[in-house]
């Protein structure tokens, strides 16, 4: 009987998978050839069994079911996402963090939100406004400027034990906060950088970093939401607060659009639903019934 030892995939590049097994060691692996068969498409983030082939390289026997599974980024088992928007430069936009709050809700994951360059002027009092939205939920809302120590501490704490992807629009700040959690892997983000600035039809790389009893990941893209999988009605549930005032909205499947027995308008004219949440509430339902119209 060959040995089968247990791992995770932290890294895929042209058919190879790199698995971390539990003594730390990577073991460059190919994949069974019954994979391809059987429709079975390892990816980073799996937990597999690999049968060793000496000390460095080894073949993926197997594969554990995922958690979760992101289709772009390509990754499995992540259980947190980290967003990550800076304050000033680029700019900050309250529809950006709404859209991708709600993208997290909808694959079920824990989001953090992170808001940097609080050291930029003005962004201090930004973050205090965009902290009284988002607190309020509960959600963890952090100022950050890591490489000042700004939040570098909270960071590293709600990382540990964790598999967690930074996401965000390029420019916020994701590389600088990766490089101070890991300063080893610096030269190693640059790298993904310089991929995906090539253009958005290059294959997307994933690669975890082991971190703190558990893993991070930069991507270099987050996915868009995936309409075609979603009605209307359902948009309300991606908002926590919409959702909470919903439940007393007199008809069944409010839109939450106009009425005056629509509880959610009233919880927004008693500012008890931030305006700007309700906005981008409504220009997201807005682009979703667009992108329904156009499946028919
Ligand atoms: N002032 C300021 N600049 C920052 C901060 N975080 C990142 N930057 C700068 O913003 C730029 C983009 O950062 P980077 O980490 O590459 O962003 P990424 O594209 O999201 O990976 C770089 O010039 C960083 O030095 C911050 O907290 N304050
Ligand atoms: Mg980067
Ligand atoms: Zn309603």
């Amino acid at each position: 009987m060959k040995l089968n030892v247990p791992g995770r995939i932290i890294r895929a590049v042209s058919g190879f998978y790199y698995v971390q097994t539990q003594d730390g060691a990577v073991l460059q692996c190919r994949a069974r050839g019954v994979f391809k068969k059987r429709d079975i498409r390892p990816l980073v983030g799996d937990y597999v069994f690999v049968e060793p082939q000496g000390t460095r390289e080894g073949i993926v026997t197997g594969v554990k079911p995922r958690d979760s599974e992101l289709i772009r980024p390509p990754v499995a088992n992540v259980d947190q996402v980290l967003l990550v928007f800076s304050l000033a430069d680029p700019p900050l936009s309250f529809y950006q963090v709404d859209k991708m709050l709600a993208m997290i809700e909808s694959y079920s994951l824990r989001a953090l939100l992170g808001f940097t360059k609080v050291d930029l002027p003005e962004s201090a009092r930004l973050f205090e406004t965009a902290r009284a939205v988002y607190e309020s939920m509960g959600y963890e809302t952090m100022a950050l400027n890591v490489r000042n120590s700004i939040g570098a501490k909270r960071v590293a704490e709600l990382l540990s034990g964790h598999t967690t992807v930074l996401a965000g629009q390029s420019g916020v700040g994701k590389s600088t906060i990766l490089g101070a959690l890991l300063p080893d892997v610096e030269a190693v983000t640059g790298v993904v950088g310089e991929r995906s600035r090539r253009g958005r039809h290059t294959t997307r790389h994933v690669e975890l970093y082991p971190y703190a009893g558990g893993y991070v990941a930069d991507t270099p893209g987050f996915s868009q939401f995936d309409f075609d999988a979603m009605e209307p009605v359902q948009l309300t549930g991606l908002f926590r607060d919409i959702a909470a005032a919903a439940e007393e909205c007199a008809f069944r499947g409010c839109l939450h659009e106009q009425g005056t027995d629509c509880a959610v308008l009233r919880a927004v004219s008693m500012n008890r639903i931030g305006q700007s949440r309700y906005d981008s509430y409504r220009q997201l339902l807005a682009e979703l019934k667009e992108a329904k119209a156009r499946r028919y």
